[in-house]
């Protein structure tokens, strides 16, 4: 830091401490990473930091099967953040909605008087999932606790959760979970095991509480443990538990969370935020896909626009376009697409995230098949196209249709082709290397091939 000669203001400096210690690197790798950040070249950490990894023996392990053919998940962040919606006492507070209270500092007892405010009356599970299974999601993910310590369940653990501590009283996870059930999606819940803002013992909260007299082993045991089991016992069959930023944790505490899970329910799948490289699969950065093919479980969390919480100032949707090509991308490599919404402090999810849920749901009513339980395909690093493949079949996932509507087959071999989603049969060369048809793309968004190639 020194020999970048800058005089850095006390409080910028005290959050490069703070970033520091959360990505435990000194103040000093804390400003380089900034401003690598600030210069473009972020991008060349790899997407999938190892620490988050999959667990020794998961790769092979049939508990994942569901979740390796599903592909595309809807997370749901949902909370008292959605009241402010990224504006504290009239100034916007730039970054992520559902960091409001970090960004702010704003102190619990000010940030609690959300709660006897939320009472989110359009809200309505049956919409939800049937966005979800409209959008072609197979799984969905709820914050059930984010890091601001507010538990969407009802806890007797706390008071400081939707059943007993607003007007609206009801289980939104258990409304979900029940509604997951019915039209058959697997239910997920994203639970915040190391950071807690609200409770005196959890990691995080630096202005209200003094870390040296914290005692986060007694909250993991006493809290977090405790709630873990509501969670597995009350709302049914539970798809996977999504934790997060891990932190602090050790690697003991980490095992600890991890057979509560599994000895409740052994079929419950734990995401690779756990920490301590615990998890049943990996997770990229948030937003980030990896370069190339990975060859582990893995998936990438990403928001439609810019922020995970609801915020009403944040305008910057990516079109559906750009979505449909950024799961066949990921899909492509390997890994899955857990796409997220923000509803409103009304539970409504915003229109334009509606919108190109349904666009992506179009596209996979035509392209499906070359999606769900497909694997990476054999063709990888090309710019106009991407693969996938099941059972013989080569998925080629075209970008760039050519002008003269004559596709030449990288490294691939046809003995016939077709264009899904109703489209004609194509015409192959003798020798398998080259398909013909319409000049024009079949499909604006992404048109695929499906190569019979067995
Ligand atoms: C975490 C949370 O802090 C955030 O609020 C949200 O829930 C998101 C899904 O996960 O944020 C992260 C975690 C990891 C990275 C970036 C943001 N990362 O590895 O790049």
């Amino acid at each position: 830091m020194q020999d970048l000669n800058v005089r850095i203001p006390d409080g910028i400096f005290r959050r490069l401490e703070e970033h520091a210690k959360n990505h435990n690197t000194t103040p000093s790798e804390a400003i380089t990473l900034l401003l690598s950040h600030a210069l473009g070249s972020f991008g060349q950490r790899p997407a999938i930091d190892p620490s988050r990894g999959q667990r020794e023996g998961a790769r092979n392990d049939p508990r994942l099967d569901w979740w390796r053919e599903a592909k595309f998940g809807m997370f749901i962040h949902w909370g008292l953040y959605a009241i402010p919606a990224g504006v504290w006492q009239g100034d916007e507070v730039p970054g992520i909605g559902e960091w409001i209270m970090y960004r702010a500092e704003i102190p619990v007892r000010e940030y609690e008087k959300l709660a006897p405010e939320f009472n989110p009356v359009e809200f309505d599970a049956a919409k939800w999932v049937g966005l979800a299974k409209k959008a072609g999601q197979k799984y969905l993910v709820l914050t059930t606790k984010h890091h601001d310590g507010f538990c969407l369940f009802g806890s007797k653990h706390t008071a400081y959760n939707i059943v007993d501590g607003t007007p609206f009283e009801r289980d939104v996870v258990k409304e979900l979970a029940d509604e997951c059930r019915r039209q058959g999606i697997k239910m997920g819940f994203y639970y915040s095991q190391t950071q807690d803002w609200h409770h005196p013992d959890g990691d995080g909260n630096y202005w209200d509480y003094d870390a040296s007299s914290q005692d986060f082993d007694s909250y993991i045991h006493d809290y977090v443990i405790p709630q873990l089991e509501e969670l597995l016992t009350k709302y049914g069959p539970v798809g996977l538990i999504w934790f997060d930023t891990p932190k602090q944790i050790t690697a003991k505490q980490s095992q600890d969370l991890l057979d509560t899970v599994y000895s409740i329910q052994p079929d419950c799948l734990v995401c690779g935020r756990l920490g301590n490289g615990l998890g049943d699969y990996a997770s990229a950065g948030d937003n980030r896909i990896p370069g190339s093919l990975v060859e582990l479980d893995w998936e990438t969390p990403a928001t439609i626009n810019d922020t995970w919480g609801y915020k009403t100032n944040d305008h910057n949707w990516k079109s559906g376009a750009d979505l449909v090509r950024k799961l066949v991308d990921i899909v492509s490599k390997g890994g899955n697409y857990l796409l997220n919404v923000g509803p409103t402090a009304e539970g409504v999810i915003p229109q334009p995230s509606v919108e190109r849920l349904e666009e992506m749901g179009a596209w996979l009513d035509r392209n499906g098949e070359a999606i769900y339980g497909t694997k990476a395909g054999p063709v990888q690093n090309l710019d106009w196209c991407r693969t996938t493949a099941k059972d013989g079949t080569v998925y080629l996932h075209v970008y760039d249709w050519p002008a003269d509507g004559r596709i030449t087959l990288p490294e691939i071999r046809a003995k016939s082709a077709r264009v899904l989603g109703g489209g004609e049969a194509l015409s192959v060369s003798s020798d398998g290397t080259v398909v013909s048809g319409p000049t024009a793309a079949p499909d604006p968004i992404v048109t695929v091939v499906a190569l019979e190639t067995g």
